[in-house]
């Protein structure tokens, strides 16, 4: 019997820190060999003249999430939403564009505790071919969720608090934001953030209806990269009152990433990410004829082509270290996307989001390394490496070392594609990259040892996807440096 179940025999392995030329031993869905030369396994893939990369890691996406209002931003009695794409339809755009692992959000809606969400959500997750972690999204921060339901989720594998300092039915308050930032420091958690200025986003929208600026370019006239700016430092300045590490989301403009240099300068623990979004659309996508610019809505809003620029310096200094797809995907047609509310709602009254599980590796690999704006192997980090060890999923996601889950992606750094909807595999009816030129391509797909993808061929069992609990791990511990030494969230006596 052969040793291994799988070799990978040829490839140029690229771990992030250094690039060699090496046979990869695979056995019950690990790595155990990386040699020079490895003896056939029970099946062998030739990956001579390709890359081989750690699998993906998309530690933000938005998959199948009964979201109340989908992500608009108006308030009131709003019909609930699901995500059109499911666990199944997302596994398969992900695993064609080299993603392996994802994070996604469990709900909170107001007015509810977060533990009939996560049970519903776990069914949902458990029939995709992905693995899976979750971030909790957190609504209504009441006593009960914060006291009582936290510490069950956190015994489940949970690790993550995910807040919203915008939209109607999600944002907290200052001092809510404060009570999920200490409970997070208790139970060993991250807090991730998503930064716009409520208030000033709302007051403007209704301006601007006022005024009768409707169409979806008026989107991005709502919230400015000032909006962004000011919550991005206040969520900063909180955390760093109670000593709570985040992660700011979707870093949109180098004005909040500047606020995130100058706190990883005081020692911060504070982490940006960024999402392809904002280094290859602007505002003026959203200014097409009728309801085709609501395909690019999304929070933040893109840019300018100058302020790609400028995230591609943040990215450079390492000040954002994380790109993520923020796939959130609504549909043109039919009447459960970004038409929900009538093709000729209101910029508000769209649901926000885009699709770009399986665009983001090639985009970023393009973008990124085939036109030399970063190196490989900071790609590798920015894709895997990164996201796997602040989600607390490192060493098994997001490395090839002996011991890691053996998720990889083949890929071809030569090939050349236009990105084109099909390409996608996803469940929605567009991608906002139609026509973008890209220079490198996955081939191959393999998650836990099985390769799950070939040639953007995708085959895998529903419900063969696994969850990964996170445990405590250091990377996210408190700093230990409090206000005046005032500890805001002693554990109960
Ligand atoms: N931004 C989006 O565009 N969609 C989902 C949520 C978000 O923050
Ligand atoms: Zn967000
Ligand atoms: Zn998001």
């Amino acid at each position: 019997m052969a040793d291994y179940d799988l070799v990978v025999r040829g490839g140029q392995v690229a771990s992030g820190f250094g690039t060699m030329r090496c046979d990869i031993g695979i056995r019950g869905g690990r790595i155990v060999a990386l040699a020079e030369s490895i003896a056939d396994g029970t099946a062998t893939l030739d990956a001579g003249g390709l890359l081989v990369l750690p699998g993906g890691v998309d530690s933000h996406c938005h998959i199948e999430e009964p979201a109340r209002g989908g992500y608009v931003g108006t308030g009131g009695d709003l019909a609930v939403t699901v995500n059109e794409e499911s666990f199944r339809t997302a596994s398969t755009s992900a695993f064609a564009g080299g993603t392996t692992s994802v994070v996604c959000f469990v709900p909170q809606w107001k007015g509810e505790g977060i533990l009939p969400r996560l049970a519903d959500y776990e069914q949902r997750a458990a029939k995709g071919m992905l693995d899976y972690s979750f971030h909790q999204i957190i609504s209504d921060p009441t006593d009960e969720v914060l006291e009582r339901e936290v510490p069950q989720i956190v015994a489940r594998g949970i690790r993550s608090l995910k807040v919203f300092l915008t939209y109607e039915p999600l944002h907290l308050s200052d001092e809510q934001f404060l009570k999920v930032l200490v409970t997070a420091r208790r139970h060993g958690c991250l807090v991730t953030v998503h930064c716009e200025n409520y208030a000033a986003i709302k007051w403007r929208t209704e301006m601007l209806i006022k005024a009768g600026m409707t169409a979806p370019k008026y989107h991005a006239w709502s919230r400015p990269i000032v909006v962004e700016r000011e919550a991005t430092h206040r969520a900063i300045a909180l955390a760093e009152l109670v000593d709570q590490p985040i992660q700011v989301f979707h870093v949109s403009c180098a004005e909040a990433a500047e606020e995130i240099a100058r706190a990883q300068h005081r020692g911060l623990k504070v982490w940006g990410e960024t999402c392809p979004q904002y280094l290859t659309l602007t505002a003026a996508d959203m200014d097409r004829p009728g309801f085709e610019g609501a395909a690019y809505m999304c929070s933040p809003s893109p840019r300018t082509v100058e302020e790609q620029g400028r995230v591609w310096e943040m990215i450079r200094r390492g000040t954002l270290d994380v790109v993520s797809s923020d796939h959130c995907g609504f549909s043109m047609g039919g009447e459960a996307g970004k038409a929900a509310n009538g093709r000729d709602a209101p910029f508000r009254d769209i649901p926000n989001g885009i699709p770009g599980l399986a665009a983001r590796l090639p985009i970023l690999f393009s973008e990124g390394v085939s036109k030399g704006r970063i190196t490989l192997d900071h790609f590798v980090r920015l894709t895997a490496t990164n996201p796997a060890r602040l989600m607390g999923l490192a060493p098994r996601k997001g490395v090839i070392a002996i011991g890691a889950d053996a998720d990889l992606a083949l890929w071809d750094p030569k090939k050349k594609a236009v990105i084109k909807n099909p390409l996608m595999q996803h469940a929605i009816d567009y991608t906002p990259y139609e026509g973008l030129e890209v220079t490198g391509w996955p081939v191959a797909t393999i998650r836990r040892g099985e390769v799950v993808m070939r040639d953007g061929v995708v085959q895998a069992e529903p419900g063969s996807g696994q969850f990964l609990p996170r445990g405590a791990y250091d990377f996210i511990a408190p700093r230990g440096v409090l206000a005046n030494g005032f500890d805001a969230a002693p554990a109960p006596s």
